[in-house]
């Protein structure tokens, strides 16, 4: 259903919000499953840390497989558009196989793809799992001086490109495989460099294991620092732009992961002008990487805008990542992925052939009305209708979530 209303309010800037409806849906955003269980993992291999922290103790966290399922289903029959399920070797499927994460192998995920089959998503996206191991001494994985410890943790790697090579091929559809480590150290090295040499060096290691380009994409996630790991991280953005660079692999930008007024919607465009794609984890950090639920705010805005002005759908690839133990788990995915496409939609709304002639013609003071005058157009009302021609639930969603919470969630004690 379209309101001749909304539509005549964005034809008056020469925007077709019918076409920006229609667009919106078929951008695929990788939804993490993490936030269903805490970053937990079904594996049992060990407990979170190293860097990682999820505060709060909101009941109904999924426990197993099937509870996982289970909510992630719900979930994502409350978000609009094409999704794709983003998947963390810890959440491998072993059936009380006695296997280590160096011998992760396709099979151990193909309950995953049954279920990613089911749902029809676009996709699976798989990451390494380098942290909640016994194996992580002294918070150091790819980076260890100790050779078994890093050795063990390349051959996951290796491991992870054949499981994410499977996953491609039965998704038909490539596979971002991710690559972060939380190396580094809580007080002041005595030594930066070689730590970062050991990275460079696994990382050759772990690419050289022959794999299908075109389906598996390798990205790697820098990081500034985290809890417990402020003074040194291995993997700084400098070291992973440059690896990038060299071995024609991918970066992934998480906007939690820069000092505060660095701006991801701002390193966007500067690696799209090198690189054929740019991969993303969307989250909002508060004061630090706090990883919680991403907002309809000003950067997930700018974010937006910068992926479909610059035609850069196919190119930068979505991803969500946070975790908010202290709130409705689902309605905390529901929320920021709704959120994600929200922004995508505002920035289909906008005329940014007119804005962009604005700034090369030096029209700043135009510039400025004009976007300031398209704040107060009807969105509400364009996203509404998507909504509804998606069947999705519209405003009353956190109803059936709080149902959900009496009728599943609450009896997980
Ligand atoms: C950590 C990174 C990383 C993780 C997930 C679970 O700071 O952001 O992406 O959050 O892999
Ligand atoms: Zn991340």
């Amino acid at each position: 259903m379209s309101c001749e209303f909304t539509q005549k309010a964005y034809a008056a800037y020469g925007v077709d919000s019918e076409a920006a409806k229609k667009a919106v849906n078929e951008i695929p955003i990788s939804i993490h499953c993490w936030q269903g269980d805490d970053v937990v993992g079904l594996d049992q291999a060990g407990a979170l840390g190293d860097g990682l922290q999820v505060t709060g103790n909101y009941i109904g966290r999924a426990r197993n497989f099937e509870e996982l399922k289970q909510d992630i289903k719900f979930a994502f029959s409350l978000i609009p558009g094409k999704k794709r399920l983003n998947l963390h070797a810890s959440y491998a499927i072993l059936n009380g196989e006695k296997v280590d994460r160096d011998a992760y192998r396709p099979e151990h995920f193909a309950p995953w793809v049954a279920f990613a089959k089911e749902l029809g998503l676009d996709g699976i996206d798989f990451n390494p799992t380098f942290f909640s191991h016994p194996k992580m001494k002294n918070g150091l994985s790819l980076s260890s001086p100790d050779e078994d410890i890093r050795k063990f943790w390349v051959k996951h790697g290796q491991a992870c490109l054949k499981i994410s090579e499977y996953l491609a091929k039965e998704m038909n559809s490539h596979c971002l495989m991710n690559i972060w480590i939380p190396d580094g150290s809580k007080d002041i090295p005595a030594d930066r460099l070689t730590p970062r040499l050991r990275l460079k060096k696994s990382l050759d290691e772990i690419l050289s294991v022959p794999y299908d380009k075109n389906k598996v994409i390798v990205a790697v996630e820098s990081k500034v620092f985290a809890v417990g790991i402020e003074s040194y991280t291995v993997g700084s953005n400098e070291f992973y732009q440059n690896y990038a660079a060299k071995n024609n692999i991918c970066c992934l930008l998480d906007n939690g992961h820069y000092h505060p007024t660095e701006y991801v919607s701002d390193k966007i465009p500067a690696l799209l002008a090198f690189y054929d794609k740019v991969a993303l984890h969307v989250t909002r950090g508060v004061r630090w990487d706090s990883d919680h639920v991403v907002l309809y705010d000003d950067e997930t805005k700018e974010i937006a805008k910068e992926i479909v002005r610059n035609n850069a759908t196919d190119k930068v690839l979505i991803g969500l990542d946070y975790f908010d133990a202290s709130i409705n788990r689902i309605a905390a995915w529901v929320v920021g992925a709704r959120n994600m496409r929200k922004a995508l939609l505002n920035a289909l709304l906008l005329p940014n052939d007119k804005l962009k002639e604005l700034q090369d013609s030096s029209n700043f003071t135009e510039l400025m009305v004009l976007n300031e005058e398209l704040k107060t157009l009807p969105f509400g009302a364009v996203w509404r209708e998507y909504l509804e021609s998606q069947n999705v639930a519209g405003s009353d969603w956190y109803e059936q979530v709080k149902k959900y919470e009496q009728d599943v969630l609450a009896k997980r004690v």
